[in-house]
């Protein structure tokens, strides 16, 4: 078997729900069950805070959440003997790989990027060089560490694809130092959508907190979102095109309690969204309750969060120090080729 270098990250800037479960945080606890260390496996996953600032964070709201993500991981169970959790800013080899990215990547191929197309829409003229450069520190992030796989969900492929292109211009313009990633997309998890606009992903920046379920919201809250849900016209509990809202609602069913779409729209024949509601509800307190415990147990001992941080960090810089000297190296910055 040949070996996996696996890496992702989300970043710290709101509140985690269930869309990042699906989409991501499960995956990985899927694919971290599935290896062993035999091969030299190894699995790195980042809270990335650098990327959080592209746009405004309030700088106490920001340090918590930082703590909150780090302690979500692993309540949703990543395993810090298995995988290494760390934040980004702790290791500046990131941010300084980015700018020698920035030094070489044509400005056309940032041009394309969709996501800052759509981001910069909704931030019209606070709209900053960093979010333009996003991909550049995401590029880093993943070359870093020689990564051989990135889970992510369906919207961060674009990224994945330019960070493949930048591995091959360095390399070609320089000396071969990259290996090139691949995107690892999980077919069937779909993109989770908001409860109030089934047209658009749930996300951690919605301006409509009705539209989220967050993944530390309290059973009352949870309740009261999915009841609030928009439905679509017509009775019928089913899924399709004509059907967004239900949709949604049937996957997240589906996702959360192990049964298939199908099963779940023959239950419901003939029943009115009411009760339809109100299981669906159930069943998202019910899977988000062991998350939300060990999290509140993890928030208690913030000794053992700061040794898993720690830890986490001490392995990254220790694997990136060693590229980045052979980036400056290829580069010729620097007097000298190490870096003390
Ligand atoms: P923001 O609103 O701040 O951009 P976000 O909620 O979109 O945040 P990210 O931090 O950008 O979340 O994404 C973290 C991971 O979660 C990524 O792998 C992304 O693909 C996945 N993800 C985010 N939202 C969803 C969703 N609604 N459904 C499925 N996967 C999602
Ligand atoms: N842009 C990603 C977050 C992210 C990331 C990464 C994901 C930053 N650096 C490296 C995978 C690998 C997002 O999900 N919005």
């Amino acid at each position: 078997m040949t070996q996996k270098i696996i890496f992702s990250g989300i970043q710290p800037s709101g509140n985690l729900h269930i869309g990042n479960y699906i989409g991501a945080i499960r995956q990985w606890v899927k694919l971290q069950d599935q290896m062993t260390d035999r091969d030299g496996n190894e699995l790195i996953f980042c809270i990335v805070d650098l990327h959080a600032i592209t746009v405004y964070q309030e700088p106490k709201i920001l340090r918590e959440k930082i703590k909150e993500v780090a302690a979500l991981y692993v309540a949703c169970g990543i395993d810090p003997q298995k995988a290494h959790i760390f934040v980004q800013s702790e290791n500046p080899d990131h941010s300084c790989l980015a700018w020698i990215f920035d030094c070489i990547i044509p400005l056309g191929w940032m041009k394309r990027m969709t996501q800052f197309k759509d981001k910069s829409a909704t931030q019209k003229d606070s709209t900053t060089v960093g979010l333009f450069n996003y991909p550049a520190l995401m590029a880093a992030d993943i070359l870093l560490y020689d990564t051989t796989h990135v889970p992510v969900g369906e919207d961060q492929r674009q990224h994945i694809e330019l960070t493949r292109d930048i591995a091959e211009r360095f390399n070609k313009i320089f000396s071969p130092t990259f290996s090139l990633p691949r995107p690892m997309i999980d077919k069937s998890a779909p993109r989770i959508m908001s409860l109030q606009s089934p047209r658009s992903k749930m996300s951690k920046s919605d301006k409509d907190p009705g539209g989220t379920v967050n993944l530390l919201d309290p059973p009352e809250e949870i309740r009261n979102k999915i009841r609030r849900a928009v439905t679509d016209s017509g009775k019928e509990i089913r899924v399709g095109a004509d059907k967004p809202a239900l949709t949604n609602l049937l996957t997240i069913y589906a996702k959360f309690s192990g049964k298939s779409v199908k099963e779940i729209e023959l239950m419901y024949q003939g029943k009115g969204y009411a009760d339809f509601k109100n299981d669906l509800a159930e069943v998202v307190i019910a899977a988000l309750k062991p998350i939300q415990q060990k999290y509140q147990a993890l928030r208690q001992d913030s000794a053992g969060l700061e040794k898993i941080l720690d830890d986490g960090r001490n392995f990254a810089g220790g694997k990136s120090a060693k590229k980045t000297k052979q980036v400056r190296t290829a580069v010729g910055l620097g007097r000298y080729t190490t870096r003390k």
